[in-house]
């Protein structure tokens, strides 16, 4: 059965983003899927396509681009109004990777998105602080929350698995799965509720939720 790899908030070049060159050629995918915030330019004073250039560089020699799907999510070169980066959305379209759409890819029952519906700094503050609440009262109240607004944004039917990352949560929650990160720095959650990835046994025509393997890191 064709393997789908999910992995989310790689944030490359930090520590732990090396990880990715070993799942891949452990778990021999046919597809892999790069859930958004692929690199991380915060503190490095450089040009995020810069960045991206670099990583896909390594990235096409591990894997074949037209059997990726690469989206983007806010740490991929965000303009300060919150909109996408066209430049770095042309760059990842011009690359032939599986996917046309650089926020959204939709196959059979599944929808994959980075997850970020903030769209303006105080949103993204107060969900911060929201989240650092959130996680005390209960560790799935915040991947709950975001896979219940996602779905609600894009009218998702209860028969669709909704894939995002963002929260750097790793976890099935029902028709939902928080895909974690390689990420190793601690923002809402520690390492075992966070990093890893996410595996998909998929038939071609719809996923079931015992087709959902975690691996933690
Ligand atoms: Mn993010």
């Amino acid at each position: 059965m064709p393997k789908i790899l999910v992995v989310s908030d790689l944030h490359y070049p930090t520590p732990r983003s090396e990880l990715l060159p070993n799942i891949i050629k452990r778990e021999k995918p046919d597809t892999v899927v790069l859930l958004g915030d692929v690199i991380d330019n915060s503190g490095s004073g450089r040009k995020v396509i810069d960045l991206y250039k670099e990583f896909v560089r390594s990235y096409r020699k591990l894997f074949p681009l037209s059997k990726s799907v690469i989206l983007l999510g806010d740490n991929d070169g965000r303009n300060p109004d919150y909109s996408i980066n066209s430049e770095l959305a042309t760059f990842i379209k011009e690359l032939g990777v599986a996917n046309k759409d650089p926020i959204t890819y939709r196959t059979g029952n599944m929808l994959f998105f980075h997850g970020n519906l903030e769209d303006s700094f105080l949103k993204e503050k107060m969900g911060y602080y929201a989240g650092k609440v959130a996680v005390k009262l209960s560790r799935k109240l915040m991947p709950a929350l975001l896979l219940w607004l996602v779905r609600r944004r894009f009218r998702l039917s209860s028969d669709t698995i909704l894939f995002i990352g963002h929260l750097h949560y790793l976890g099935v929650l029902g028709n939902g799965v928080v895909c974690g990160t390689l990420h190793s720095r601690k923002i809402l959650y520690g390492r075992k509720d966070s990093m890893g990835y996410v595996v998909l046994d998929y038939n071609g025509k719809r996923l079931g939720t015992e087709d959902i393997r975690i691996a933690r890191l």
